[in-house]
């Protein structure tokens, strides 16, 4: 054994930390269509007609949804793109994004 060794070494605990989630939310308003909603829901989040339908007629009736949680980078880039998709058609559709708690 030599001078520098140690009988008390420390394990060496690599922290890394994990990314967190960001949550995708559907937000309602009184002008843009159900049909439309749903359809890009489908479109911009792979979701099924009936989880398209759930998720309009949670934020139509509670004002808000969550739609799905991905990295950060994912989640705004698909939220900006539905939002996007809305505004082309003239609808003032929105979605947000937020961390994961
Ligand atoms: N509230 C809209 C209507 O009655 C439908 C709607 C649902 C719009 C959800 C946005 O996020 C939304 N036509």
């Amino acid at each position: 054994m030599r001078e520098t060794d140690t009988l008390l070494k420390p394990k060496a605990k690599t922290q890394v930390a994990r990314p967190r989630l960001h949550k995708v939310i559907l937000v309602n308003d009184d002008f843009t269509p159900r049909e439309f909603v749903a359809k890009v829901l489908k479109a911009e989040f792979r979701t099924s007609e009936d989880e398209a339908y759930k998720i309009m007629i949670t934020a139509h009736r509670r004002g808000v949804c969550v739609v799905a949680v991905y990295a950060r980078d994912i989640a705004e880039t698909k939220a900006t793109r539905a939002t996007d998709a809305g505004k082309a058609a003239g609808y003032p559709l929105l979605f947000t994004t937020e961390p994961e708690e």
